[in-house]
């Protein structure tokens, strides 16, 4: 049996398949939909897939890691990376000398929830590398990763320091981050424009409690969860403190941002340059952005700093904003999307 069209369908095929675009490219409205999205955005064709993807993403990172050669590894006072120049990150790159400093936090080890077994004391073993694993996804937006000795290997390259650090997987530790922005406004409500003329875009920003750089409110995907109810959970947890709200506070706030974090654009997944990761363990996210053109609906949320954060406030964005890992980076894509000031 051929597996050829004969020419009629082959025709036919082509003009449902030609139609069924044009419709798509008619669609205005971005619809996120659990952890799968289809969106036009700026005449762009975006069409992303589930974590489980085999693909690399087309927003992967791209360059080098510095944030994850950091000297000294966050959370520690004295434990050093081997340092690592800019010419020796890449694994093809040979680097003889390359002595990585060995480190797991004490936490980790003791086996949290979130954490996968020490298989190098033998206390377990992982064999689906690059595949979901039961709940959890060992798989990398920046396409598959090699796995040598038995352990995966960072897939920017070299960080100057093995094992998982404060990492609970090995391999690829999934995030997801709610990028919420609206225009800056003047007290008689005009839009402020900045030096390039364009509207100055400000975001919800929270202060890290771990290190007290600024951030987009992310957090760890949960084994199982979708990155949609992650976004709306971090948000709720960090910029709105719905930890500690009562039963009846929690439903308002829901019902509130319900609705608005429910129609958003992907704008990053991939790796994330974070001062956590190791040879053997790193930070990977789905960012979305969440845009309040008329300044209506984020005007309802009451922030307040929960969980994770020390402080909360809308921040202006521009080149000059130094977030934590590669956030800055998420809100140039941001910015971009809708024509802000950068
Ligand atoms: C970053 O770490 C991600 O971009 C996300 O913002 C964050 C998730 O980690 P936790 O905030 O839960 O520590 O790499």
């Amino acid at each position: 049996m051929t597996n050829c069209l004969p020419c009629s369908q082959g025709v036919l095929w082509l003009s449902v398949s030609v139609a069924v675009l044009s419709v798509c490219v008619l669609v205005v409205d971005i619809h996120l939909n659990g952890n799968r999205m289809i969106g036009f955005s700026n005449g762009v064709r975006r069409l992303s897939i589930k974590i489980g993807q085999t693909k690399p993403s087309k927003m992967s990172f791209g360059g080098l890691h510095c944030k994850a050669r950091c000297e000294i590894y966050p959370r520690t006072k004295d434990v050093k990376r081997f340092k690592v120049p800019d010419d020796k990150v890449r694994w093809n790159v040979p680097f003889p000398e390359y002595s990585p400093t060995t480190f797991t936090t004490e936490t980790v080890l003791s086996g949290p929830y979130y954490a996968d077994p020490d298989i190098c004391s033998g206390k377990g073993e992982i064999t689906k590398w690059n595949e979901i694993d039961g709940k959890v996804s060992r798989v990398s937006f920046e396409g598959k990763y090699e796995v040598v000795d038995g352990l995966p290997l960072n897939p920017v390259g070299r960080t100057g320091l093995k094992h998982r650090g404060c990492l609970g997987r090995w391999g690829p530790n999934h995030a997801a981050d709610p990028i919420v922005t609206r225009w800056k406004r003047t007290d008689d409500d005009e839009i402020v424009k900045g030096e390039d003329g364009k509207p100055v875009m400000e975001f919800v920003s929270i202060q890290r409690r771990d290190n007290g750089e600024w951030a987009i409110p992310g957090g760890m995907v949960e084994p199982g969860s979708l990155v949609s109810a992650t976004i709306k959970q971090e948000f709720g947890e960090e910029a709105m403190n719905s930890l500690e709200m009562s039963e009846e506070e929690k439903k308002e706030m829901h019902d509130k941002i319900e609705d608005f974090l429910s129609h958003g654009d992907k704008v990053y997944e991939g790796y994330v340059d974070d001062p956590r990761n190791t040879d053997n363990a790193w930070m990977e996210t789905t960012a979305y952005h969440f845009h309040d053109d008329d300044g209506t609906k984020v005007g309802q949320f009451n922030l307040h700093a929960g969980d994770d954060a020390m402080a909360v406030q809308w921040m202006v964005c521009n080149s000059s904003i130094n977030l934590y890992a590669s956030h800055t980076s998420f809100l140039q894509q941001a910015a971009k999307r809708i024509d802000a000031s950068w």
